[in-house]
């Protein structure tokens, strides 16, 4: 992790890595996406998610570990962390309206969601690492958030969890970018209104090794097709003598 993006994250409780994914890989997600018939994409965040595409393919495996994303999650979380849980999102310009709103706030511990700083290093709970699948202009809907709530001291006021409310950014991005945010931050999905394409995100959503957030372990079809250093990453929760997810 570089020192602009530690300070980036840090300030914002997100960052954007530019062109991690090249522009045949993003063709071929998104081709393999319809072969798996990911169709009727709705404008409700909560309705237009996916998942298995771990079990897709060596590209998509790569997603877990991708040398552009592994740094980054080294330094917001820590040398030992783990994949709580996974999923896509495909959204349409269908005017309709859905549920996931502006949420989280600074300080949910209870709830896994913290960015804290001790000594000379930040701590993380669950952090979102979003690949985008598809260019997301100015305005044009999806992930929103409000810069610095990860570590706010007050309580946002209840009139801000609006993804209308003047504090609340948009954030555009490019097909093969990648979005890291951090999930104490109070953030949410604007609705999609780019009527030429839909909106394509992977997510990904990690956390300190010793932490499960989701209610279940997650599952892959076929564990003998990750490598070594996935396989670290999607173990279990546990904290006692946990391996780091880079060797050496
Ligand atoms: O990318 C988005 O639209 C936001 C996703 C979200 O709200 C979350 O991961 O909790």
């Amino acid at each position: 992790m570089t020192d602009e993006q530690r300070f980036l994250f840090d300030l914002q409780g997100y960052l954007v890595i530019e062109g991690a994914l090249p522009p045949e890989q993003v063709e071929r997600m998104r081709a393999t996406m319809d072969a798996h018939g990911i169709s009727k994409p709705s404008n409700d965040p909560g309705r237009s998610r996916f998942s298995g595409f771990l079990d897709w393919g060596p590209e998509w495996r790569a997603l877990l570990d991708h040398p552009r994303t592994l740094p980054v999650l080294r330094g917001v979380i820590g040398e030992k962390f783990r994949l709580d849980h996974v999923y896509g999102m495909a959204m349409r310009a269908d005017g309709e309206r859905g549920g996931e709103g502006l949420h989280h706030e600074a300080a949910m511990f209870d709830y896994g969601c913290f960015h804290v700083s001790h000594g000379a290093r930040m701590h993380n709970g669950l952090v979102v690492v979003s690949f985008a699948l598809n260019d997301v202009p100015a305005g044009a809907g999806g992930f929103c958030c409000i810069p610095g709530t990860h570590k706010s001291i007050y309580p946002p006021p209840p009139q801000v969890y609006d993804v209308d409310h003047p504090l609340v950014r948009h954030v555009p991005v490019r097909a093969g970018d990648v979005l890291v945010f951090s999930e104490a931050l109070t953030h949410g999905t604007m609705p999609w209104t780019e009527t030429r394409w839909e909106r394509r995100a992977i997510l990904l959503k990690y956390c300190p090794a010793y932490m499960q957030w989701g209610h279940i372990q997650m599952t892959v079809a076929d564990s003998s097709a990750f490598t070594a250093q996935q396989l670290r990453i999607l173990a279990p929760a546990c904290a006692w003598q946990r391996k780091p997810v880079v060797e050496g």
